[in-house]
């Protein structure tokens, strides 16, 4: 029993140092490049998008932690069964550490993103995994004592500590990126809250959901950023952010969400956004009417299709450059990303963007589209209640009902609450700066005691009032009513 967990331990210890070397490594040269960034990577492409939503659903942001965490746990298992099975057959020590190496070279291979380099970080851990495993394995065998291998042990164990630490230092150190843009002041403010709009109208940067599939947030240099515009287009163009942000910029209140938001959920948001239109950028490249769709590619290998038509219909389709007043955080797509009113995240608002190509949907199918996303991604009318939160106990008499609807590029006329499924009743709409962004609702209910329900509904702009249906987020958004059980008391 002693010897299998001190084999197992060797295991570990040794997967460690070479995970914390080649992290190091990575972090100096190409942080995507780590072997468990690459396998994790390469696990979110690969998911199964039943799986994808249930991790967004059940773990929200945590999910990227989750996911390492589960990846180092398997590689920790291989590692000690290789470390037991290893001591007896030493040829298994090369076989089992090949085996990891060339799946991590693998994974970082298949990523979007791969260079040659891209495999030898991975290859690097096995390497020293392997040998210092061996050796590890060796100085447990007689005549030697078993304070040689403890000693061997905790050396490896201390160097790996300080590998990991050193990988840290650098990412936090070579990581940082300048984001302390100078930006322009907007050719095209915009307008003042309307007054009567309540707190909580514009959702903070630091409180604004994030939903990507970057396990590192990419770190972009805005002074070796470029724009690249090509494909269906006259003149190709590439703009440094320097000529980008020469051109007239728009500030717009705009509210985004994702497609993956169940009903009731929390990723959705409103921020003011300051950007560069795209149109005018289009029309300069010579689009050609062929064209239907522009996929966004970013730094990290994302394509985000969005229909030409929604950048040229008149509505503020931009590459945005700042949010809420400061240039966009790194994890909301620093320097630059895409923002289109009315479509979901995934088909119009491409993070750290650096091309943008001119094709058709007949030609090329984007990364969601791929996975069995809708095309064209269109936000469905939507409400939710806010207050009071589920399963609250307020107080019988008056209680304030209230919460959010939106339906971007069509507005929201009419908000309905019903309480336990009686006849609706209209809720006060508080103004709003456009039909592109969420509106705040409340409405007063004279509380009974005992347990009750209250659903809402809302109209949008043509007249359409919210479905019943209920229909998951894939593949095209959810809908059904929102619906809260309370009880007064
Ligand atoms: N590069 C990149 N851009 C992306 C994504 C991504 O995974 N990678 N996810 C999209 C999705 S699904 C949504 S909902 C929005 C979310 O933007 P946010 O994280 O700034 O709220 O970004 C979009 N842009
Ligand atoms: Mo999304």
């Amino acid at each position: 029993m002693r010897t299998l967990l001190r084999d197992a331990a060797a295991g570990v210890i040794a997967a460690g140092l070479g995970i914390a070397v080649a992290e190091l490594f990575a972090a100096a040269t190409r942080p995507d490049a780590a072997p468990l960034i690459a396998v994790g990577g390469a696990i979110i492409d690969a998911t199964p998008t039943a799986v994808k939503e249930f991790a967004v659903r059940e773990l929200g942001t945590h999910d990227k932690p989750v996911l390492l965490a589960s990846i180092g746990l398997v590689l920790a298992l291989f590692a000690a069964a290789i470390g037991v099975l290893g001591r007896r057959r030493r040829v298994l020590v090369v076989a089992g550490t090949v085996v990891l190496g060339a799946a991590g070279a693998t994974a970082a291979l298949s990523r979007p993103t791969a260079s040659a380099f891209s495999p030898v970080p991975s290859l690097l851990a096995a390497a020293i995994a392997g040998s210092v495993l061996w050796w590890l394995l060796r100085t447990a065998e007689p005549p030697r004592h078993r304070r040689a291998f403890l000693r061997g042990a905790l050396l490896v164990a201390g160097a790996a500590v300080l590998a990991e630490a050193g990988a840290q230092l650098v990412t936090r150190t070579t990581g940082r990126v300048r984001t302390d843009l100078a930006l322009p002041a907007p050719a095209s403010p915009a307008k003042a809250l309307p007054a009567g709009t309540a707190p909580g109208f514009t959702t903070a940067s630091a409180d604004f959901y994030r939903v990507d599939t970057a396990l590192t947030v990419p770190r972009i240099d805005p002074d070796t950023w470029t724009l690249r515009i090509h494909g269906m287009v006259g003149t190709e163009l590439e703009l440094s952010l320097e000529e980008l942000l020469r051109r007239p910029l728009i500030e717009r209140d705009i509210t985004l969400n994702c497609v993956s938001n169940e009903v009731g959920g929390p990723y959705i948001g409103t921020a003011r956004w300051l950007g560069v239109p795209l149109a005018p950028l289009l029309t300069e490249a010579g689009l050609r009417p062929e064209a239907d769709q522009i996929v966004a590619r970013s730094v990290e290998g994302m394509t985000i299709g969005t229909p030409v038509a929604t950048a040229l219909d008149g509505r503020d389709t931009m590459l945005a450059v700042a949010m809420n007043g400061e240039p966009l955080r790194p994890e909301h797509g620093f320097p630059v990303r895409m923002l289109t009113p009315g479509l979901y995240g995934y088909a119009g608002a491409c993070k750290w963007v650096t091309e943008l190509e001119l094709t058709t949907f007949a030609a090329f199918d984007a990364y969601w589209v791929k996975r069995g996303w809708a095309r064209t991604g269109m936000v469905r009318t939507a409400s939710r209640i806010d207050q009071p939160r589920p399963f609250a106990r307020p107080a019988a008499g008056p209680v304030t009902v209230a919460g959010v609807a939106w339906a971007q590029r069509r507005g929201i006329t009419k908000v309905e609450v019903s309480v336990d499924g009686g006849a609706w009743k209209p809720a006060e709409l508080r103004p709003v700066p456009s039909i592109d962004t969420w509106v705040q609702w409340r409405w007063t209910w004279n509380a009974t005691a005992g347990p009750h329900s209250l659903s809402v509904r809302a109209t949008d702009g043509t007249g359409q009032a919210q479905t019943e249906a209920r229909a998951t987020p894939f593949p095209s958004g959810a809908t059904g009513r929102h619906t809260i059980t309370v009880t007064v008391g």
